[in-house]
């Protein structure tokens, strides 16, 4: 069960720079944060390519809050 509220803030977490959009490096760095180093480069790469719907290389909020189980 997810709440757009708590998901908002997770996405917040992973977006470091605030514009609105994750990136791979931007995952990973936040995964490592959170003491999870074996999110490697290519690890992150795919995590983001397999939500990332319209295929920018970007994971949009909305492109996060669709992936997550609700
Ligand atoms: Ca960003
Ligand atoms: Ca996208």
């Amino acid at each position: 069960m997810a709440d757009i509220e708590s998901a908002r803030q997770a996405f917040g977490r992973f977006d470091a720079d605030g514009d609105g959009f994750v990136t791979a490096d931007e995952f990973r760095r936040a995964m490592a944060e959170m003491g999870d180093p074996f999110v490697t480069g290519p690890v992150a790469d795919s995590v983001i390519a397999a939500k990332d719907v319209n295929g920018d290389g970007l994971l949009s909020f909305d492109e996060f809050w669709a992936s997550l189980d609700k």
